[in-house]
């Protein structure tokens, strides 16, 4: 099951997963997208997709569509908590408080609605592999980056505690902590400002969907006995947050 599967990461995590054999359930908002990702997906052949549309924020309807899944796609083997973005680039003073909310509720409150309702029956099995992407955001702190690094932070925290509950029941969770990748993360965080979502990679090879979701696919294949932890991820030309090579 991926999270967020319309766009991004989570769309290129789909593909990969599908085009190596897995059935997956994709899920998102909109669902014209989610019907067009399922007929790509659709192509490899031998695989099921499964399309679920809610908004991860809203509690009720991820524990009732999760919930009412067909019985033969209950035993979910791996869990990409996806789904999340950033709105705005305000310093604290000046925030936009409908912003931070949209923030706290889908990077926060929607991992943890997710993974309450999937994680029992990786439980009840004694396996499964929980992905957080958290990013490089949940690592370190940017100017006027707060709300969201302090979402992202949460999701690194709660990778961690994730880890150490979910021990004893064999249960691998991979916190995956990205830096600059050109998706639609931009233009949403920008309100569709095109210019200036364009300006965040000037200078810079960014890093693709498609390099995620080798990442993730990478971690999701090791061996029983294996499990990756946390990756930080970031182009050539990023060090951190604050180091850019950018060319002139
Ligand atoms: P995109 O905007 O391209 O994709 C985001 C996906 O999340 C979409 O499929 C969207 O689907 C879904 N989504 C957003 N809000 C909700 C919601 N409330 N309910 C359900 N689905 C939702 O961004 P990315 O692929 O870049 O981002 C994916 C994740 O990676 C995010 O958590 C982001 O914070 C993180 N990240 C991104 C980085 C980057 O530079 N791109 C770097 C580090 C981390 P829909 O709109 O259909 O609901
Ligand atoms: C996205 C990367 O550096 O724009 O999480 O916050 S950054």
């Amino acid at each position: 099951m991926i999270t967020g599967a319309t766009a991004g990461f989570g769309r290129a995590t789909a593909k990969k997963f599908a085009e190596n054999g897995y059935n997956v359930i994709i899920t998102g908002r909109r669902t014209e997208r989610l019907d067009e990702v399922k007929k790509e997906l659709g192509k490899n052949k031998g695989i099921k997709v499964l399309t679920l549309n809610f908004d991860v924020r809203k509690r009720y309807e991820v524990e009732d569509i999760i919930n009412e899944m067909p019985d033969e796609w209950m035993n979910i083997d791996i869990l990409v908590n996806n789904a999340g973005l950033a709105v705005g680039l305000d310093p604290i003073d000046r925030g936009n408080i409908d912003d931070w909310d949209r923030m706290v509720d889908t990077n926060i409150k929607g991992i943890l609605y997710v993974t309450r309702a999937v994680v029992p029956f990786m439980v009840a099995r004694k396996t499964g592999h929980i992905f957080n992407i958290s990013s490089i955001a949940g690592k370190e702190e940017y100017e006027n980056g707060n709300v969201y690094c302090a979402t992202k932070h949460a999701v690194d925290s709660l990778s961690r505690s994730m880890r150490i509950d979910l021990l004893k029941h064999n249960i691998k969770v991979t916190n995956i902590a990205p830096g600059m990748a050109e998706t639609e993360f931009s233009l949403v965080r920008f309100k569709d400002d095109r210019k200036r979502a364009k300006e965040v990679y000037r200078g810079v090879d960014p890093l693709t969907a498609e390099d995620i979701a080798d990442v993730i696919y990478w971690c999701a294949t090791r061996p029983p006995h294996v499990c990756i932890n946390d990756i930080t991820i970031t182009p050539l030309q990023q060090a951190n947050v604050h180091h850019i090579n950018r060319r002139q």
